[in-house]
């Protein structure tokens, strides 16, 4: 392996004195790398795959997480204290951890590049800031990653006790994981389950974000009234389309379009499309 600090013609005590100097500062940037991992999930399924061939997965499980970086430190400590001989890397795993393809497993190119993937891929605010942490190995292995994510609508004007739903689309259509989550900004306003079904469930105004597993989010604004029967809003009735391709929303025709409001009370009126 061509560490630096076994290059020939170096001198013994340099080597001695190098050797200590690597071993300190490869403990000190993981600890720093892993500070970054909020939650390291080793039965997180997002980036699983069946491919053996995936980069980054050293060990050959599947799926890459924090089991490969420990792989790959473990044969660099052999490398350099030419002791655990079992810590090697046969010629598999060590094509699938040579992430910065020059043919040497090291922690200033590929451990980085691994643990910088894997705080990005369980971290959707640190996939957003550094997308390129996950290019890289994604590149690699192939996969298509979400790029954008679209929404059936921008905005949303509702009244308090009436639901809606927003539909989301993953682009691009062949993304290979096209996993995304709900959130409000302000559940004291409205609510949204996983199906992206909203209930307003107080005056105010906040958001409505669909964000992808890596990151990419796309935000529908809601104004929540006062319930009022005069009330000109034209929140979306309640449907469970699926046929939105981020167009054409989900919205009910005709005038039976009443709906309940965890049983308080219910009502009638024409649909309205916004
Ligand atoms: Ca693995
Ligand atoms: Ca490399």
């Amino acid at each position: 392996m061509a560490l630096e600090i076994y290059d020939e013609g170096r001198e013994p005590k340099r080597a001695k004195y190098m050797h200590k100097k690597v071993i300190c500062v490869m403990f000190i940037i993981t600890v720093l790398l892993i500070s970054l991992i909020p939650k390291i999930e080793f039965a997180d399924d997002s980036n699983q795959t069946s491919n053996k061939d995936l980069i980054g997965d050293v060990n050959g499980s599947g799926k890459i997480d924090m089991s490969d970086v420990i792989t790959m430190l473990k044969h660099l400590s052999n490398e350099k204290t030419q002791k655990h001989s079992e810590w090697k890397l046969d010629a598999d795993q060590f094509r699938r951890a040579d992430i910065i393809e020059d043919n040497i497993v090291d922690v200033k190119n590929d451990v980085i590049a691994l643990l910088k993937y894997i705080a990005a891929s369980n971290n959707p605010k640190i996939a957003q800031k550094h997308p390129e942490w996950l290019a890289l190995i994604n590149d690699k292995n192939n996969i298509i990653v979400p790029t954008d994510i679209a929404l059936n609508k921008s905005q949303l004007d509702m009244m308090v006790g009436e639901k809606a739903t927003l539909t989301a689309t993953v682009v691009p259509e062949e993304a290979e994981n096209k996993t995304y989550k709900w959130k409000s900004t302000n559940e004291k306003v409205v609510q949204v389950d996983s199906n992206g079904i909203l209930i307003a469930v107080g005056e105010g105004k906040c958001s409505v974000n669909a964000t992808t597993w890596n990151g990419v989010t796309k935000a529908c604004a809601v104004v929540v009234k006062p319930y009022s029967a005069g009330n000109g809003n034209t929140a979306n009735n309640t449907t469970n389309s699926t046929s939105g391709g981020g167009g054409s929303g989900g919205t009910t025709s005709g005038g039976t379009g009443g709906w309940s409001t965890g049983g308080r009370w219910r009502r009638h009126r024409p649909v309205a499309e916004t």
